[in-house]
């Protein structure tokens, strides 16, 4: 795990550890090993810590942290890196995070490529630097900058690095050689002040206000996480002579490292990467079938959502022709990209001259037959099926006979319109998430007929587009929207039964989603799902009004339509849940007219209203999720838990410290979820989706607790074997 080399008189120790170099027990034990062995060697004077291949090590190995703890622990093993009478160097490159910053910092000396990255990105895992990083960044780079770094975990690139402080040196070319060019500049003991213990922290002036200008900004931008306010303290605590901070550190690091909120962090790491990973059958997994490279793309609809899907294949240097058949509605929507683009610029996040590449990528058009030599095509019109089975069936003709034909449909079944085309193996779902140019969900949905190679190349196009594809089969809603219409209906029964708006919206905040259902209501706009319910309607062959209170024997709320037969359509119209200084606002002010169309449409359906709580309010909007995504389960609409919790988590804002909605329920425990779930199902028999699903029955009454992973097995396997 660490190779121990010498050359001339420089000990190598190179950590050998892929993919990432993590500082798993074999490397910390092989890293003190090699400091040691090169401390008694007379012929050595110094030392270089290097990575062997893609970088210098990336952190700890997280997937430890829930194991029992062996060998030396980080901070034994920095504190003999320091203490070494030999010079320390960290040659670093790739991304040096975490520990392995820490490593660094333990160093006497750190050099890089002009590549390379630092970070600590520990916050993201619901913990801190908690190998003295957060006592010996400031100390090199001040409070201000470690406060910011360690905050928001983000990478610092090389040149930045070097600027604070943190990097000593950047070098081009061959890292070793230059490592060792620097070894041999080097006095042969370490200096007092290169040992960062002897260093003051700096800024230490200003620590009270830098400390309170960054809690203000955690508590606005990570509202309801620990870590980031950990991070503060710790950080604050190295004002203190070294051993005290270190100590404070190390109380912090522990509160954090048993609660519940790292455990969920880390859980999202890993199922962050697992949710890309898929596999459909034996025929039809990731190791067996291969992406088509895309080169080309088209995109029907210059909507909010096509235009929106424009700007992020753009973004990605994809070229893309843009068809929209009205004239006005093509200028509309270049328009919108160009202003999305302007909007990048603006925030910094991309120059003139990278928008107006982007811009010379773009081809508008009005008629499909523009699409003829495209690799891929996203439709992105109306969410109709005979629209979308005509535009298909069009398609089929006009394309060459390679195009992947890419529905961006929310709810509406792949299969019918992959046969209105000769080539079903060719058409795949592919829904973005509102604004799709923010939103990092990319819901990739396979039909029966969609091939493996068809599903491989739109999930390698998610990662391309830089967003994280999650692969789900088709089905009404498929697992996003399927799930969320149990959470958004119930949030319409809590009104008509005793909440308003601001109440339920208050509690679903205090959960920890960025916005409650009826702030979401109003932002994507109120006519959206009066429309959908509309086109349901129509498709099933029944109406729906403002008095309809059942549905084929299904409760009905018809607030939301009464609402919008106001003209109370949302932000747009100044006016929706909630009301706003101006249409387009964005600041919701509670309605008094609102409050009194709930309550006289209470009155005219005789219901009695009563005061909710709030352990009530999160119980119906999670579980009758959680019991649908236990459902998508069984159906096999998701293969996995993880996919359903990535899903939430990207799509829609779910807090990342509860780790998804599949994840929150096992943190509850099953057996109480399903109580409460056949609880609410005896309370509300006119809401048939509180029958408890099959799956979570049998693991909830199995009498073990059985692991997320074992889930979806677990939907197949007889009850006597669970
Ligand atoms: C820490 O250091 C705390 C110390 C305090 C101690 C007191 N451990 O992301 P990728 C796996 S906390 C274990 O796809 P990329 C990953 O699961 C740690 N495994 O690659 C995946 O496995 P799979 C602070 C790890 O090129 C594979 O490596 N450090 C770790 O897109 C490839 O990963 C971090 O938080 C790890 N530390 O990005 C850094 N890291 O193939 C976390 C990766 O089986 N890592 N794996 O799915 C990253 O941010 C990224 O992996 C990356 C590379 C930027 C290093």
């Amino acid at each position: 795990m660490v190779d121990y080399r010498t050359v001339k008189s420089v000990a190598v120790l190179e950590v050998n550890n892929p993919p990432v170099n993590a500082l798993s027990y074999n490397v910390r034990q092989g890293l003190q090993d090699g400091i040691e062995r090169a401390n008694k060697d007379k012929e050595i004077k110094s030392i270089i810590i290097i990575g062997k291949g893609r970088t210098y090590p990336a952190g700890a190995d997280i997937s430890e942290f829930s194991k029992p703890h062996k060998g030396p622990n980080l901070i034994e093993v920095g504190l003999g890196i320091e203490s070494s009478r030999k010079p320390v160097i960290s040659a670093i490159h790739g991304t040096c995070l975490g520990g392995g910053l820490e490593i660094a910092l333990f160093s006497h000396y750190r050099i890089a490529l002009e590549s390379a990255k630092v970070g600590f990105p520990e916050v993201a895992l619901g913990l801190l630097p908690g190998a003295h990083g957060t006592q010996r960044l400031p100390r090199v780079a001040g409070m201000a900058f470690a406060m910011e770094i360690i905050t928001s975990g983000r990478h610092v690139s090389a040149r930045e690095a070097l600027q604070h402080g943190i990097l000593d040196k950047l070098v081009k070319g061959n890292l070793l050689s230059e490592s060792l060019d620097f070894a041999a500049s080097l006095p042969f003991s370490v200096p007092h002040n290169r040992r960062l213990r002897n260093v003051p922290a700096k800024g230490a002036e200003n620590a009270d206000r830098i400390f309170e200008v960054a809690l203000n900004k955690v508590k606005q931008k990570q509202n309801g996480f620990i870590a980031p306010i950990n991070c503060l303290k710790a950080v604050k605590a190295a004002l203190l002579p070294y051993e005290e901070g270190a100590k404070i550190e190390r109380e912090l690091f522990m509160e954090l490292l048993t609660s519940g909120q790292a455990k969920a962090q880390q859980y999202v790491f890993f199922a962050e990467r697992a949710a890309t990973r898929w596999y459909v059958s034996n025929e039809k997994n990731q190791k067996k079938c291969s992406a088509v490279p895309v080169k080309t793309t088209g995109v029907i609809g210059a909507g909010t959502m096509g235009s929106g899907i424009v700007v992020t294949l753009l973004r990605a240097g994809l070229p893309v022709i843009l068809v929209e058949q009205d004239s006005q509605n093509l200028e509309r929507g270049v328009n919108m990209i160009k202003g999305i683009l302007q909007g990048s610029v603006n925030l910094k996040r991309m120059t003139s001259q990278q928008m107006n590449k982007c811009l010379q990528q773009l081809t508008p058009a009005q008629s499909l037959d523009s699409l003829h030599n495209v690799d891929l095509v996203i439709e992105a019109v109306f969410e109709n099926l005979k629209l979308k089975e005509e535009i298909f069936g069009k398609l089929d003709e006009i394309c060459k006979q390679q195009t992947i034909l890419c529905s961006n449909t929310s709810t509406l079944d792949i299969d019918k319109i992959a046969r209105a085309t000769k080539r079903p193996d060719k058409v795949i779902g592919t829904h973005f998430f509102a604004p799709a140019f923010v939103m990092p969900l990319l819901e990739n949905v396979y039909g029966t007929k969609t091939s493996g190679e068809t599903i491989a190349t739109v999930m390698n196009l998610g990662k391309t587009i830089r967003k994280i594809p999650v692969l789900v089969k088709t089905c009404h809603g498929f697992v996003a929207n399927r799930m969320l219409a149990r959470y958004q209906t119930e949030a319409s029964f809590l009104l008509e039964e005793g909440c308003l708006p601001h109440e339920y919206d208050q509690v679903m905040e205090e959960f920890g989603f960025p916005m409650g259902a009826f702030k979401v209501g109003d932002l994507s706009g109120l006519d959206i799902g009066y429309r959908i319910r509309q086109e349901l309607a129509k498709a099933n062959g029944y109406t729906v009004t403002t008095d309809t209170r059942y549905i084929q024997g299904e409760r009905f709320s018809s607030l939301a339509d009464k609402l919008y037969e106001l003209g109370r359509l949302g932000r747009k119209t100044g006016k929706g849940w909630y009301k706003y200084d101006r249409p387009g606002a964005k600041e919701a002010f509670v309605d008094p007219d609102v409050t009194d169309i709930i309550l006289k449409h209470c009155k005219d359906a005789g219901i009695i209203r009563r005061k909710i709580s709030t352990q009530e309010i999160v119980e119906r909007s999670m579980y009758s999720s959680i019991n649908e995504g236990f459902r998508c389960l069984e159906d096999g609409v998701a293969s996995k838990p993880e996919d359903i919790d990535v899903i939430w988590l990207h799509g829609f804002g779910f807090p990342r410290y509860r780790g998804g909605p599949m994840y929150y329920a096992s943190t509850i425990g099953l057996a109480e979820v399903y109580d409460r779930i056949c609880y609410y199902h005896k309370t509300f028999p006119e809401s048939s989706y509180w029958v408890p699903s099959d799956l979570l029955r049998k693991l909830a009454t199995s009498g073990r607790n059985i692991p997320m992973s074992d889930w979806s097995t677990a939907a197949t396997v007889n009850k006597s074997r669970l």
